[in-house]
């Protein structure tokens, strides 16, 4: 052995604490090894519990991302016509100059001009500060249209607040201990691999598993039972398994009294969804509905745990809200929330105190009350003339952290919007994805490897903070730093302008120990293990809402109900099917599509169509198919499969639109109408026909 090599070994290549930025409920903590000041792995860091030092398949090809050839690295101005493509590298200086003129100009025109100016932007990063910060502050300051960032989870959301007072649930790791998991509208394995873990774990002792979901996905394979209901009719079986429950009087009386609101009304109308009525509204068998409610009442009567993982896949779709709250009561029904592995978890988002106003200063708006434009509806209203009814039209938009032209509905409406020769687009980004080509001015945005923030967690109840591992690429800047450039150009002067992003990651949680982040990495916030045991619900009454006045004050039905989808299958000869388009598992919304070894696992753009539907219209395996209705038509190629229902097909993934067979993607299919709740979109909910492609 080599002594002095044992002594004095050779330096360690440095590891960088940092978070996963993306839209996924794990957010994991990474360490990222840099050498010569090249990041060349990322991985899970180990010393985080839920991480537990594993990463999923698309983050652990970080370094391929951030470093493809294609990265945006220096500012671009548009020299084609829009949705070409086709720019050339202008300087910082020039770039922000012309931006900075531009919209000084709008805003200058008259009284409330600003709000021409829309900000569009989504969960690109999750970072508290380069999500929603230093831009909001610009955007406050300037009296910019608000936006209103419903796209995602907004039905689900705003159905949970309603039922138990805010985005709150069950700690994800008790799931380990539960005894029957219901894994709700979720492709665990696919979106939140860390919970599935816990949900392994829970098997292996014994747990029961089943999975509620109209595609038969890789979880529902793993699971014992897979209910394969039609899209948007999960509040039907969660008032079926309600009828069950009262029936056979599995119901925790005590908790009910003490802990719940509005009981006799829940049970008058939970009674009319008997097992036969809802069997046919969901296009299950009868019997299946009915063992799912006496496994879920036989842990009343046992005294088991029992979990619900309910996400988001249920409510984009018309009664997406009021399914959430159908669901949201259950496990108020049989005391589930008496143990810290019994309840239900929907988003955990709730649990993090975040002090937005000292990120975003809503009081730099200096009692201005611009609009609010939804961002699920893009497409039309990019489309909109001025009017008493909508304000002015928008003639500037700055795209940062989102991809609308590929991830908003109604996308052949969304383009023509884009396209607009009098629309001014300003994109942040590291790639030139479909909404970049049609932008005047691209703007070169670091990755998480390259810059430093502070982030919450949907699945978890972990602050993480991230350090920057790598300095910034070529000319490209965090998106902080752009917004503080702009403002200086636009002649901003509040001194909140000058803060820097650390002071920013430490205003995020002022009563955090931000010394404890910079050391460990995360932590934990201190959250009771069953904090619905004895009630206490955020909720106005401090109960389990089932009937709320608050919904009723607004004219809506206080108890939930089943909302048939707008575009209910059966309803249409035209588009005899329902398409959903839940996510691939290798791309993250379409960010990770450019990415060559994860594009190369997902294949192409794929339709999962049963055998039965296929045969109908004389379709074969790896066939190409056109995917059509009133809004638009997508190519793509046909996978004959189990996983797609009858009647149901599954159009996989929001691939690039220009990585795709005919340059659109499922978007050109889905609509721009809202749900019952919350102005969510309806993705889900979705008719179509499809034939061969000739
Ligand atoms: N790998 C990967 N992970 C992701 C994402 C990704 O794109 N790729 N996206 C991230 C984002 S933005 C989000 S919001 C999260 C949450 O992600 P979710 O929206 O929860 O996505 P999935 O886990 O795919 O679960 C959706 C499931 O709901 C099913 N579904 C569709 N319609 C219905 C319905 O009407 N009822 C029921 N019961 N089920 C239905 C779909 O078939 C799908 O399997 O995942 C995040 N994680
Ligand atoms: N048909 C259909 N459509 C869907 C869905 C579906 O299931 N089906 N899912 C919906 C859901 S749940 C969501 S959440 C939305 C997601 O919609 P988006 O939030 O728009 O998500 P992405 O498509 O991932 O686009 C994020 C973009 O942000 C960029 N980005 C990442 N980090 C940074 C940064 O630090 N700075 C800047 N400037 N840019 C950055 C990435 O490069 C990427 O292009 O899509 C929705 N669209
Ligand atoms: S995308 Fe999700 S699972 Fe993958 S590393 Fe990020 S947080 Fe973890
Ligand atoms: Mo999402």
């Amino acid at each position: 052995m080599n002594t002095r090599a044992a002594k004095d070994p050779l330096p360690q290549p440095p590891q960088i604490r940092g978070a996963c930025p993306h839209d996924c409920p794990d957010t994991c903590a990474l360490l990222t090894t840099v050498q010569h000041g090249v990041a060349i792995k990322v991985q899970g860091n180990p010393a985080h519990p839920h991480t537990a030092g594993v990463l999923c398949t698309k983050v652990s090809r970080y370094p391929e991302r951030t470093y493809h050839p294609q990265r945006i690295l220096h500012p671009l101005k548009r020299i084609g016509p829009k949705g070409s493509g086709q720019f050339e590298r202008v300087s910082w200086d020039s770039a922000l100059q012309d931006i900075a003129r531009r919209l000084t100009q709008i805003a200058a025109r008259d009284q409330g001009a600003a709000q021409a100016i829309l900000p569009y932007s989504y969960a690109g990063t999750m970072g508290l500060v380069q999500g929603e910060s230093m831009a909001a502050r610009f955007f406050h300051r300037l009296g910019a249209s608000l936006l209103d960032r419903t796209i995602c989870a907004a039905a689900g959301g705003e159905g949970l607040t309603r039922t138990l007072g805010g985005k709150v649930g069950m700690k994800v790791e008790f799931f380990a201990h539960s005894r029957l998991i219901l894994i709700w509208g979720s492709n665990s394995i696919g979106s939140n691999l860390h919970f599935w873990r816990h949900a392994m774990e829970a098997k292996r002792q014994g747990a029961r598993l089943i999975c509620i979901d109209p595609r038969k996905t890789e979880t529902a394979d793993k699971c014992h039972e897979h209910i394969a209901l039609l899209p948007g009719t999960d509040a039907a079986l969660a008032l079926a398994v309600m009828r069950e429950l009262i029936v056979h009087d599995w119901l925790d009386h005590d908790y009910i009294d003490r802990h719940t609101l509005g009981w006799e009304a829940l049970r008058e109308r939970a009674m009319a969804w008997t097992l036969e009525r809802a069997a046919s509204v969901c296009g299950v068998p009868l019997t299946q509905i009915e063992s799912l409610a006496r496994d879920y009442g036989r842990c009343y009567s046992e005294q088991k745990p029992a979990a619900i993982r309910l996400n988001y896949g249920m409510q984009r779709v018309r009664g997406g809200g009021n399914a959430t709250r159908a669901i949201a009561c259950l496990p108020a029904l049989i005391g589930a929330w008496r143990q810290p592995a019994g309840g239900l978890l929907f988003s955990s988002s709730g649990s993090f105190p975040v002090d937005r106003s000292a990120l975003q200063r809503p009081d730099l708006l200096a009692g201005r009350a611009p609009r609010t434009l939804n961002m699920v509806s893009i497409g039309d209203d990019l489309l909109r003339a001025s009017s008493a009814d909508f304000g002015p039209r928008i003639e500037a938009l700055i795209v940062y952290n989102s991809n609308p032209v590929a991830v908003a509905p109604d996308s052949g409406k969304v383009v023509q919007g884009f396209a607009r020769q009098d629309l001014f687009t300003v994109v942040l980004e590291h790639f030139q994805t479909d909404t970049a080509d049609y932008a005047d001015y691209i703007l070169p945005a670091t990755t998480q490897l390259e810059h430093a923030d502070v982030h919450m967690s949907y699945g978890h109840t972990d602050v993480l903070l991230n350090r920057p591992a790598i300095a910034a690429l070529g000319e490209a800047k965090p998106n902080t730093q752009i917004f503080r450039e702009l403002a200086a150009r636009m002649g901003f002067d509040d001194p909140c302008f000058a803060d820097d992003d650390d002071t920013l990651c430490r205003a995020a949680y002022p009563t955090l120990d931000y010394e404890q982040l910079l050391t460990q990495g995360f932590a934990t916030l201190p959250i009771a293990d069953a904090p619905f045991a004895q009630g206490n619900f955020p909720t106005p009454s401090g109960k389990c809402e089932f009937y709320s006045a608050s919904l009723a004050a607004q004219g809506q039905d206080g108890l939930p109900d089943h909302v048939p989808n707008y575009e209910l299958l059966g309803t249409s000869a035209q588009y005899p099917l329902a398409m959903i388009s839940p996510p691939a598992r290798n791309f993250l919304n379409s960010t990770f599509v450019n990415v060559t070894s994860l594009r190369d696992i997902e294949g192409e753009p794929l339709l999962e169509i049963s055998e039965t539907d296929a045969a109908l219209r004389g379709i074969g395996h790896g066939a190409v198919v056109r995917v059509f209705n009133a809004r638009g038509s997508y190519l793509c190629t046909a996978r004959l499969s189990p996983r797609a229902r009858p009647g149901v097909v599954n159009g996989l993934g929001v691939w690039w639109r220009k990585l795709g067979l005919d340059g659109t993607n499922v978007n050109q299919l889905t609509s721009q109408k809202l749900t019952d709740m919350g102005r969510g979109p309806t993705f889900y909910d979705c008719l179509v026909q499809v034939e061969l492609a000739t």
